[in-house]
């Protein structure tokens, strides 16, 4: 028996805010796992601490499956992104106790290597064509053979994905990567029709300038109609995406039946999604190409296996979502399942800062496009406790967009 002695969350904010549980046995062996949820840290770190915690010690750490199914079904009040990713946290850690406890890699308890590496996209972005291309360059000298590309709006002053300044490898350009705003969301004004008449311009220069072959992506942020949606879709098509994201809401996810009939650009969805019941019409019903939910926010490694497994009966492949708001800890995850999975599609990999790289220690790699967890046991994640405490917690907001006439919109 491998019997839970203690458990602690550690809030960190190395440049942006992290949760991390860190769960230790009797015999001294510890687990982590990532329960950052951006935006709303806090909420996960006290549901953990004052209503998981206590339910934890004296518990076999063995019984992976067990613990997931108390924490489930025993809160009685189910999914949503709070609980499901204090159940991840909790479930991460002990699928790294278990692979120490078994001297393996984690991907070895996972069915093991299915690929020599997971292919990876980076995140290019750009206020104008010029600064775009530019950043697509430096993401091609990373080494990155996948690419999101996000451009801004002439007339608008910030886009989702766009920094309000050129992006850095230190200073990626979204509010994932640099701690949102602290005191009170930003607001960002959108704008749909300037937005579909631009985006395929970019492609198209994009394309124009690096060629057919390169795999790009872009990201939509939930911010269209299935009408509009369609309308992108199909004047993405002759530029030939490896995915067009979360073009829709989710809340609807019937929506995707009209751009489904309307466009064959590839659809990768479900950032926001927590449970592999939120996926029963997209994937049944062939809705999209890739599931997107991070091992995070969905319950960790055991359910996004679930998630993955019943994807892969339906020929719906992974593209998990692997932002900087997700934390080294989850990003490994992903990883040691990115390896093993036989519909692994594509991994996110937006890079983490130095500062983050002091706190969190990894065994990963990324190597010729492909990122691999490296064959440390474990999860291969060391966390810096000391280096931990010098980042104190400070409130972080995401941005809220708001249309011309004031009204809320998706960000
Ligand atoms: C984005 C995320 O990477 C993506 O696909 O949708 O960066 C998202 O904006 C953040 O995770 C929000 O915290
Ligand atoms: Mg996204």
């Amino acid at each position: 028996m491998t019997i839970i002695k203690s458990a602690e969350v550690i809030v960190t904010s190395p440049g942006r805010n992290f949760v991390t549980l860190q769960i230790t046995t009797e015999d001294g062996t510890t687990g982590l796992g990532d329960a950052t949820l951006n935006g709303r840290e806090l909420a996960v770190a006290v549901y953990l601490a004052d209503h998981v915690i206590p339910l934890l010690k004296g518990r076999d750490a063995m019984n992976i499956e067990d613990t997931w199914q108390y924490l489930y079904r025993g809160a009685y009040w189910r999914r949503g992104p709070v609980t499901m990713a204090a159940i991840a946290a909790v479930d991460m850690a002990l699928w790294d106790i278990k692979a120490k406890v078994a001297e393996l890699p984690m991907y070895q308890l996972l069915g093991g290597q299915s690929r020599t590496g997971a292919l990876a996209y980076g995140h290019a972005s750009g206020r104008d064509t010029e600064e775009l291309h530019d950043s697509i360059r430096a993401n091609l000298e990373a080494g990155f053979k996948a690419i999101r590309v996000q451009s801004g709006i002439p007339g608008a002053d910030s886009v989702y994905g766009v920094h309000s300044n050129a992006p850095t490898a230190d200073a990626p350009a979204t509010p994932a990567g640099a701690r949102a705003s602290r005191v009170l969301p930003e607001v960002e004004t959108w704008d749909t029709r300037a937005y579909l008449r631009h985006v395929p311009t970019e492609i198209e220069s994009v394309r124009h300038e690096f060629g057919a072959e390169l795999p790009l992506l872009h990201d939509a942020h939930h911010r269209l109609t299935p009408r509009e949606a369609a309308q992108l879709g199909r004047s993405l098509e002759p530029f030939d995406l490896f995915w067009l994201e979360d073009v829709t809401p989710i809340e609807d996810p019937t929506a995707l039946r009209y751009v489904r009939e309307h466009t064959t650009t590839p659809l990768a969805i479900g950032e926001v999604l927590n449970s592999v019941h939120d996926y029963q019409t997209l994937v049944t019903e062939r809705l999209v190409d890739y599931v997107r939910s991070a091992v995070t926010h969905t319950g960790g490694i055991t359910h996004l296996k679930k998630l993955a497994d019943f994807a892969s009966i339906y020929g719906v492949r992974t593209g998990f979502h692997g932002p900087t708001d997700v934390s080294p800890v989850g990003q490994a995850a992903h990883l040691h399942l990115d390896l093993a999975l036989h519909n692994f599609g594509i991994q996110e990999y937006m890079i983490h800062s130095e500062a983050t790289a002091e706190v969190f220690e990894t065994s990963f790699r990324f190597e010729d496009g492909l990122l691999h967890p490296g064959e440390r046991i474990g999860l291969g994640v060391e966390i810096d406790r000391e280096a931990a405490r010098r980042h104190a917690y400070e409130p972080g907001y995401l941005p809220v967009a708001r249309l011309h006439d004031g009204s809320v919109h998706d960000w």
